[in-house]
């Protein structure tokens, strides 16, 4: 399953720092080949405290998070959607990602120059969120003219595919975004194949100075401002220290956290924020061999999470065993969950909870 998210936003607002950042810390996990796929797409393991727990109650050498794919993208100059500066090759790029990490620059430096002169949480939101609206214009205008030909011959299907890219360009033209448009799963698969790019979902970065991690500054308070006002998540990182603690060995990195007063890093909170976004949660698998974290999408079933890990799993798979992280912290091993008749038997139809730890009987 590859989805992806892109780091979104002007130029110098700290996109790279935050992505290297981001596959540095990857690359430090000694488990996993957190490979880079391509110079600007990371794979980059989700920190899950939920792993650790397990690993009190269970042994074994090889401990394996789940990933999530990252795309730092080129940044945006204002006319982008008239193909200004790389902005052609930027919206393609956002086109392929499934959500969005919108940084935005909330930090002062004289020596990082600002493209519009000066930082403006909210004017920086508007220049990228206007080029993304401009670009579904162009998109919406044609296929809303070819839809509206094929609707001549009174199809049902092309006329309620009218109805709704016309409602969403009503929007747009209304300079909200696609995603502020509340339309049902059935209307959606409808426009779907016009890969809109403001349908997807944003989480904003606000990028601080080091002097404000607490996200209390008025900058963020803006970006906050806006984000609620758009249904939106924030989430507060500090580009440069995080690549600082990105580079350190555990120990240190404990130290310079414990001197911040903070108990993890905070690229933690956005790589699972970003995972949220993607609409993914994870199940366990937990023995001698290894514990592992597996990526399913929300409402995936037993049989598909079976499938993640074999094909085979997933067309032979009679049934699963679950339980949950708490019940081992409080039965401290799987025996002792089965004598307390906390073991559950799931079938076909189970649909997976975030944070199961499953074993699966199939046929294969
Ligand atoms: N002071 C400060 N500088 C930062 C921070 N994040 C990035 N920078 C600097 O801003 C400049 C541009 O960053 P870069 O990540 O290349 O921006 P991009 O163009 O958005 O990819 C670099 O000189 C970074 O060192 C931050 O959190 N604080
Ligand atoms: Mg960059």
């Amino acid at each position: 399953m590859s989805v992806s998210a892109g780091v979104v936003g002007l130029p110098n607002v700290g996109k790279s720092t935050i992505f290297n950042a981001l596959t540095k810390a990857g690359a430090e996990s000694a488990n996993y080949p957190f490979c880079t796929i391509d110079p600007n797409v990371g794979v980059v393991p989700v920190p899950d405290p939920r792993l650790k727990v397990i690993h009190q109650y269970i042994t074994t050498d090889t401990v394996i998070p789940a990933v999530c794919e990252i795309v730092d993208i080129a940044g945006l100059v204002k006319g982008a959607s008239k193909g200004e500066g790389l902005g052609n090759k930027f919206l393609a790029n956002i086109r392929e990602v499934d959500a969005i990490l919108h940084v935005v620059r909330c930090f002062d430096n004289e020596n990082v120059v600002h493209v519009e002169g000066g930082v403006d949480p909210q004017r920086d939101i508007d220049i990228i969120e206007t080029e993304l609206i401009l670009a579904d214009m162009q998109t919406l205008e044609k296929r809303i003219e070819k839809t509206r030909r094929a609707a001549k011959s009174q199809d049902k299907t092309e006329i309620a595919r009218l109805a709704v890219l016309e409602k969403i360009y009503d929007a747009l033209n209304d300079g909200q975004p696609a995603r502020s448009v509340s339309i049902d799963d059935n209307e959606y698969a409808l426009v779907q194949d016009s890969h809109l790019l403001t349908i997807k979902p944003v989480l904003y970065v606000a990028n601080v100075s080091e002097e404000e991690l607490d996200g209390s500054s008025p900058y963020v308070q803006k970006v906050r401002d806006h984000a609620e006002a758009t249904g939106s998540g924030v989430v507060v990182v500090c580009g440069s220290i995080e690549s600082e603690l990105a580079e350190l060995e555990d120990e240190e990195q404990a130290e310079m956290l414990e001197a911040l007063g903070i108990e993890e890093p905070a690229l933690n909170l956005l790589v699972r924020a970003t995972y949220k976004l993607l609409g993914l949660q994870s199940f366990f698998t937990a023995g001698e061999i290894e514990i592992r974290a597996w990526t399913i999408p929300v409402g995936a079933t037993a049989p598909q999470a079976a499938g993640v890990i074999h094909s085979d799993f997933e067309k032979h798979f009679i049934r699963a065993e679950v339980f949950t992280v708490d019940d081992l912290a409080q039965h401290e091993s799987e025996s002792q969950i089965k004598a307390a008749g906390k073991m559950r038997l799931e079938g076909k139809e189970y649909v997976v909870t975030d944070g199961d730890i499953m074993h699966f009987r199939h046929s294969a």
